[in-house]
């Protein structure tokens, strides 16, 4: 049963929500309160991974990966954090007249092992629409925005760490398409694996 907020109640969702339309990304840092982070970390510990396919056209990726969909009525503690996260978004702040309907149909639940090397740069889908909301439950990594799929050039670079939230944009209905290209590496910690919770609208999908 909930025993406290999900996303704590200072957290600046404004101003990253502006950055994330302007240049396509931003980080909080401590997002997650403490006690639900806890909550979460046990939820999605021993959940059903699978291997991720070592490489999907020109992406290489090296995680296991357990999707919730829907309901999410298996895992209450990302369905709690859908709600919040989207209530705080259309509830608290000004400029979520610009996210108008998004409700993260999907979660991306990912395991990276100690010695992974994270997902090479990619975009996200052009289905997943508006806003990708990526939270880190356990261990660290470097999450960058590249120019290009070369990754050669890091436009800017966060250490995700345990509660921090990276936004990513979507696809905005009635704007060019402008996902950003992203990478993150793998775990910071040689023996601490990283795990990551992210939201995803997929307009493919009816729930
Ligand atoms: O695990 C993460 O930090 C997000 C990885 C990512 O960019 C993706 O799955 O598209």
């Amino acid at each position: 049963m909930a025993d406290g907020p999900p996303l704590r109640p200072c957290l600046d969702l404004g101003t990253a929500l502006i950055a994330t339309q302007e240049v396509g990304a931003a980080h909080l840092p401590e997002a997650l309160t403490a006690q639900f982070l806890s909550r979460l970390q046990t939820e999605i510990e021993h959940l059903p991974y699978e291997p991720l396919p070592d490489q999907i056209g020109p992406v290489r990726q090296n995680a296991d990966l357990f999707i919730a969909r829907g309901g999410m009525t298996e895992v209450p503690a990302i369905a709690e954090l859908r709600d919040c996260l989207v209530r705080r978004l259309t509830d608290d702040v000004a400029a979520a007249n610009t996210l108008t309907g998004w409700w993260p149909n999907e979660a991306y639940v990912q395991r990276y092992p100690p010695g992974s090397f994270g997902v090479s740069p990619h975009r996200d889908s052009v289905q997943f629409t508006q806003l990708i909301a990526v939270f880190t439950t356990q261990g660290r990594a470097r999450f960058a925005i590249c120019r290009d799929r070369s990754g050669t050039d890091r436009l800017t670079e966060w250490q995700t760490a345990p509660g921090s939230l990276v936004l990513v944009r979507g696809v905005v209905s009635g704007h060019p398409p402008n996902r950003p290209f992203h990478t993150v590496d793998g775990p910071t910690d040689a023996h601490v694996p990283r795990f990551s919770v992210t939201y995803r609208m997929n307009t493919h999908r009816d729930t």
